[in-house]
């Protein structure tokens, strides 16, 4: 069955890649002509791996192909996710299986919504990626795929062609979990990077500004029916502070780069549940003020 991938980004093109390389059939879904026409003109996608670059040429198509589509990576940002999917809804087969590479919560859902004739996977990746060039990518950091589907817990038949493509992946019947695992430990930390403008580990110089943050973040994890995700949330932080020390979190690379931050899906996310919920969460609400009105003075969207 062929891989397409919608979203030839930074981790569309490393899964893609790895794929290919074990010779799986994948296809690239471009956005327009232009990019075919600049992809054509690359002569494939090349990866970047302990400093070799390979090259892959991978085929690429445009999102209104003719073919039917039955398994597809959807590897755009949060906030592009809907209308990236609505470019190649009529091409679904009934039954299609989507994975949703989506990083923090709310887009999954959208997409979901609309597809009740498809299987909807959601993935939590810790895999690290980024693009120096158009259809290059450079794998920065090994992590782990966990994919999950919140309506049914039987794992797809495929898992094996990830295993065979070197794709560190666990099936995840408690995929919301680690979303909102990961969305905790977003919202405690990226923010805080981005008002402090430090690495990672200049937080341990705010201390108690994380401890707050954390304090109501198990607070609502507990009210969304989500205590797994609230174990130990505190020193889960404070360790991924200290592992992740050298690093600028993602939010902190996409405010100094002028680029569009994912928000709505993170601490945005956070704080629309806590009012459905009926929560007080002043500090996460104060933080969500602070960061937007960072964002407002530098020009970025505000959601
Ligand atoms: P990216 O910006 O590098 O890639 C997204 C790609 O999607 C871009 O090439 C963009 O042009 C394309 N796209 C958007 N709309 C499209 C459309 N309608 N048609 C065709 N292409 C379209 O993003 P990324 O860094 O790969 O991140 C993807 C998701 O994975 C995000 O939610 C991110 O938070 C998450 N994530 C990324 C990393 C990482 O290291 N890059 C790690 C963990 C999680
Ligand atoms: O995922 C992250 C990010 O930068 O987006 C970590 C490293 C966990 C920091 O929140």
């Amino acid at each position: 069955m062929t891989w397409h991938i919608l979203g030839a980004g930074s981790l569309g093109s490393l899964w893609a890649a790895r794929l290919a390389r074990a010779g799986l059939p994948v296809r690239l879904i471009l956005r327009n002509r232009q990019r075919l026409e600049a992809y054509r003109q690359a002569g494939g996608l090349t990866l970047v791996e302990a400093g070799q670059p390979m090259q892959y040429a991978i085929p690429a198509e445009l999102p209104q192909a003719d073919t039917p589509i039955h398994r597809l990576l959807l590897a755009c940002k949060a906030y592009d996710a809907q209308s990236a999917v609505a470019t190649i809804a009529g091409r679904l087969a009934p039954g299609a299986e989507l994975l949703l590479l989506q990083n923090g919560l709310g887009s999954q859902d959208e997409v979901a919504q609309r597809l009740p004739k498809q299987r909807c996977l959601f993935v939590s990746s810790t895999e690290g990626a980024f693009r120096p060039a158009d259809f290059q990518v450079v794998f920065a950091g090994n992590g782990h795929n966990w994919l999950g589907d919140p309506s049914d817990p039987q794992p797809p038949t495929w898992l094996d062609e990830l295993q065979r493509a070197g794709i560190a992946h666990q099936w995840s019947p408690d995929i919301l979990t680690r979303l909102w695992r990961k969305l905790a430990l977003n919202c405690a930390i990226n923010p805080l990077t981005v008002l402090h403008d430090c690495r990672n580990g200049g937080l341990t110089e705010h201390p108690a500004e994380v401890a707050t943050l954390c304090a109501e973040l198990d607070e609502l994890l507990q009210r969304c029916g989500q205590p797994a995700a609230a174990e130990n949330l505190h020193q889960e932080v404070q360790r991924v502070i200290s592992a992740t020390a050298a690093n600028y979190s993602s939010m902190h690379q996409d405010v100094a780069q002028g680029r569009r931050t994912e928000i709505s899906y993170l601490l945005g996310y956070a704080c629309a549940a806590a009012q459905r919920h009926q929560l007080h969460v002043p500090h996460l609400q104060h933080l969500q003020q602070r960061l937007l009105s960072h964002l407002r003075e530098r020009g970025l969207p505000l959601a």
